[in-house]
């Protein structure tokens, strides 16, 4: 039977790319019955520098972004990481698996440190992967809905179970799949067509965050970076403009039409007159998430007993998992 899992940083500024690449398609899996368990991944965000006091507002702002979302925490697990110790307890055994050299040729790695000193990056950042694929994996999930970004760090994780299957003689891990669907599976940032919309860009213009009220997101629609021409009426039409398709995708996104659609309807238009459409749909639909952010936001203790009932639910799946890796790999234990 299918589970699902998937995570997000607690490191602010959760966007629209979070938003339309990740949590709308967490709550449409949840939907469809289907066994769900979403995840703050705090030990992932420490793996550069974090305010503490930043990092528990983000947390549990995550946690309201979530539900505000639409996960339910009654029909999903809903868990913060450090919550749930067998996630590292797992990631120390896959990092005796993994090897230097997978996580050297990650890409993510390779961009985070690019023109820095890598050797000055802290150890957990390297061993990111292997932490992302503990997470998974202790869980035995067969299903990872993902933005496109993070497709090379779910080929790690099949290549850690089979590895581990492979070196202790078991079939133990399953291989995931990653699930990398929709119009949007990657949002560009609004002033760089070439960059993803990401919450460390130090341009606040860049992403549209799901804390903005109406009127930010409006103005940062309206002043984002687009070319002359009006829209074409076919989506080939888009391929060497990707501050437009990225507008139309977006579109496509939050009005679960296809880029034929919205091309059908705007094809031909300035974005003078798209922009605008865009903006009154992007304010519908996130409105009613800032609001419900804000609400459980003044509700921290609501908020907490979520994480603590969760972390409950998610250890009597991760105990066994973790008991019997530990068995496999040769660690006594109690009896
Ligand atoms: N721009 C994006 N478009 C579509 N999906 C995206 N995701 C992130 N950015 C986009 C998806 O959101 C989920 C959570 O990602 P994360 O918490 O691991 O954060 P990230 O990928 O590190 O996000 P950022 O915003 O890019 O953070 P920084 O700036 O710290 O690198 C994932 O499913 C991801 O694919």
């Amino acid at each position: 039977t299918p589970r699902v899992f998937s995570g997000i940083q607690p490191s602010g500024n959760l966007h629209l790319g979070n938003y339309l690449g990740a949590l709308k398609r967490f709550a449409d899996w949840q939907e469809r019955g289907t066994e769900t368990i979403y995840c703050m991944v705090d030990l992932h965000a420490i793996t550069v520098w974090q305010d503490p006091a930043d990092l528990r507002r983000a947390t549990r702002e995550l946690c309201a972004g979530f539900i505000a979302s639409g996960i339910d925490p009654e029909k999903s697990i809903l868990i913060n990481q450090s919550q749930v110790p067998e996630h590292a307890q797992l990631a120390w055994v896959f990092n005796c698996v993994a090897r230097m050299g997978w996580m050297g040729r990650m890409t993510q790695w390779k961009d985070k440190t690019a023109g820095k000193n890598a050797e000055a990056a802290s150890l957990g950042l390297f061993a990111y992967p292997s932490l992302m694929a503990a997470d998974i994996l202790v869980y035995h999930a067969t299903h990872v809905p993902v933005g496109e970004d993070q497709k090379q760090h779910l080929e790690l994780t099949r290549d850690i179970a089979t590895k581990f299957n492979h070196d202790y003689g078991v079939d133990f891990f399953p291989l995931t799949e990653p699930v990398i669907e929709g119009a949007a599976t990657r949002v560009m940032s609004l002033r760089d067509g070439s960059k993803k919309m990401s919450k460390s860009d130090p341009s606040d213009a860049s992403r549209i965050n799901l804390t903005d009220d109406a009127d930010t997101i409006a103005k940062k629609i309206r002043k984002a970076k687009t070319d002359p021409e009006p829209l074409p009426s076919e989506a080939k039409g888009l391929e060497d403009r990707p501050e437009a398709r990225n507008l139309v995708n977006i579109f496509a996104a939050l009005n679960n039409q296809t880029v034929d659609q919205v091309l059908a309807d705007f094809g031909g238009r300035p974005f003078s007159e798209f922009k605008p459409a865009l903006a009154d749909l992007a304010v519908a639909q996130l409105s009613p998430v800032s609001t419900e952010m804000s609400r459980l936001m003044d509700n921290q203790d609501e908020i907490d007993r979520i994480l603590t009932r969760g972390a409950e639910r998610a250890r009597e799946i991760t105990a066994p998992i973790l008991k019997k890796t530990y068995e496999i790999v040769g660690m006594v234990g109690p009896v």
